[in-house]
C-alpha cells in the first residue's frame, strides 16, 4: 500500500517534472531565444509621405516655374526612426541631401524613392533638392523636417 503511493507520487512527480521542463522549453523555443531576455523597446518609427510637385504661373507672357516639396514641413519627435517617402511627379529628377546628415537620395518622375535615418538630435534640418535649390534653379526646391 505505503509503496504503492510512493511509486504513484513518484511517477506525479515525474510527470510533473517533464511538463514543467517542456513547457520552459517550449516558451523558449516559441519565444525565440527571448523568453527571458530584456530588449530595450523598438525605437518609434514615423512615415512621412512627400512628392515633388512644381507651382507654375505667368508673368508678363513668360512662364515662371518652381519646383517643391510638398508639404514643405514636417514633423518628427527626438529619437525617432524617420523614413521619408518620396513621389515624384512633376520634374524629372530631383537629387537631394538632407542638411546635417549624411542622407541623400534621388527623386524621379513616376517613382517614390525612400530614405529611413535617425535624426542625431533636436533641430530643423533643410531637405534639399540640388537641382532646383534656389529661384535662379527653379526653386527653392527646400523642405524643412522639424524634430522636436
Ligand atoms: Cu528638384
Amino acid at each position: 500500500m505505503f509503496t504503492t503511493i510512493r511509486i504513484r507520487k513518484s511517477a506525479v512527480a515525474a510527470v510533473l517534472t517533464v511538463l514543467c521542463l517542456g513547457l520552459i522549453a517550449g516558451g523558449y523555443y516559441y519565444g525565440n531565444g527571448r523568453a527571458w531576455t530584456a530588449s530595450a523597446p523598438a525605437a518609434p518609427e514615423r512615415i512621412i509621405d512627400m512628392v515633388a510637385g512644381e507651382f507654375s504661373s505667368t508673368q508678363n507672357g513668360k512662364e515662371v516655374e518652381a519646383y517643391v516639396w510638398h508639404p514643405g514641413t514636417v514633423i518628427a519627435e527626438k529619437g525617432e526612426t524617420v523614413t521619408l517617402r518620396i513621389r515624384g511627379i512633376n520634374g524629372a529628377s530631383h537629387p537631394f541631401y538632407i542638411e546635417g546628415t549624411d542622407v541623400k537620395g534621388v527623386v524621379k518622375k513616376g517613382m517614390t524613392t525612400s530614405v529611413t535615418f535617425t535624426p542625431p538630435k533636436e533641430g530643423t534640418y533643410r531637405i534639399i533638392c540640388t537641382e532646383h535649390p534656389d529661384a535662379a534653379h527653379n526653386g527653392p526646391m527646400i523642405a524643412y523636417l522639424v524634430v522636436d
